[in-house]
């Protein structure tokens, strides 16, 4: 089914005869539209995508569902000559600003706006398969850029450095950018779950954490390896085998029908026992499209049941203040019988000498 015709099953279901879509990665679902300007309008018959004079040859293009509308800077003036009679509107309540909601309330005044929350991130969570092959694509430029990148990191370096290796190796090898801003964190930085990297140089008998991705076409890779520099001390190899041991067991356990909570708890129970339950302080994962996080998540109130095309991060991690951190991430998809690792970096503890 086309994503406009589950849109509209969606509408009739919910009871509204438009929806107005603002947000630029629910935009680039509906319409295949990947400039910075425009929103949609979806009735039960027609659909108008919104923009203005740098875009329209543009939306013409990528938009081939939509009637493509040079709204100028008059989007909600335009938006009301083609909404005559539309009695509820949905709407992204949680991405419209309170000044274009006050727009659109009185552009139209005789219409009544509904937010339905998760209405379009619901449709997005189930991925088609030419999504999963774009994400399949992603995971791959940043396993091949792990690749390179992992033999090369040397003792002395800057984290910053490690970062833009990556990201050079990625877009080199395809990506049109990173994901997000990389996280790589060194010593007691790897106890930062979100330490981005520094002018900080890596030394030895310290951790390091590196978290990042690429994005193709769109769509968004998510991962993480921590390594080590100089060879492991107990300690550290102690929190390396339990944080792998949880990734390994929740991707033993992933399967349709599963409740991201579910999915929490086998990676939560691993490291409560073995003593480190204070210290895994966030969730195990989140979905991954053409935004990093979106819906489900795998939380610990996460109610969702995961299903097939759903993918999904695994990124359990103990995080010890004043001394260091290890996550390890991979993104996984949800199939019929279990799931399949997309991720193809290795993961047995590396040491970099
Ligand atoms: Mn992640």
């Amino acid at each position: 089914m086309s994503r406009l015709k589950k849109l509209r099953k969606r509408m009739l279901s919910e009871g509204i005869d438009a929806y107005y879509s603002m947000a630029p990665e629910n935009r680039r679902y509906l319409s295949g539209f990947t400039g910075s300007t425009a929103s949609l309008l979806i009735l039960a018959q027609e659909a108008y995508l919104l923009t203005d004079f740098r875009y329209i040859e543009q939306a013409k293009q990528e938009a081939e569902n939509f009637t493509v509308i040079n709204a100028g800077n008059e989007i909600f003036t335009a938006l009301a000559q083609v909404s005559a009679g539309i009695k509820r509107l949905g709407f992204e309540g949680d991405y419209l600003n309170f000044l274009d909601y006050s727009r659109l309330r009185d552009a139209l005044p005789q219409t009544e706006l509904v937010y339905l929350p998760h209405f379009i991130t619901d449709l997005r969570s189930r991925k088609d398969p030419m999504e999963i092959s774009l994400l399949r694509r992603a995971v791959d430029i940043a396993d091949q850029a792990w690749g390179h990148i992992s033999d090369s990191i040397r003792i002395g370096q800057k984290e910053e450095d490690i970062a833009l290796d990556l990201e050079f190796t990625m877009r080199r090898a395809g990506a049109s950018g990173a994901a997000f801003d990389f996280i790589v964190a060194s010593g007691k930085r790897s106890a930062l779950p979100h330490g981005r990297a520094s002018s900080k140089l890596i030394q030895k008998g310290e951790f390091l954490t590196v978290d990042f991705g690429a994005v193709y076409q769109g769509y968004c890779s998510d991962i993480t390896r921590t390594l080590v520099l100089g060879e492991p001390d107990e300690r550290q190899k102690e929190i390396y085998e339990i944080v792998l041991a949880a990734n390994q067991a929740v991707i033993d356990t992933l399967q349709p029908g599963l409740k991201g909570r579910e999915a929490d708890a086998v990676a939560r129970n691993l490291i409560c026992k073995a003593g480190y339950g204070e210290f895994f302080g966030h969730g195990l994962g989140h979905a991954v499209g053409l935004s990093v996080h979106e819906k489900p998540s795998l939380n610990q109130s996460e109610e969702t049941l995961l299903e097939p095309g759903m993918v999904v991060t695994v990124e359990p991690g103990i995080y010890i203040p004043d001394w260091g951190g290890v996550r390890i991430e991979d993104m996984v998809m949800i199939t019929e019988e279990g799931c399949e690792v997309l991720t193809n970096s290795p993961k047995s503890l590396k040491v970099i000498n």
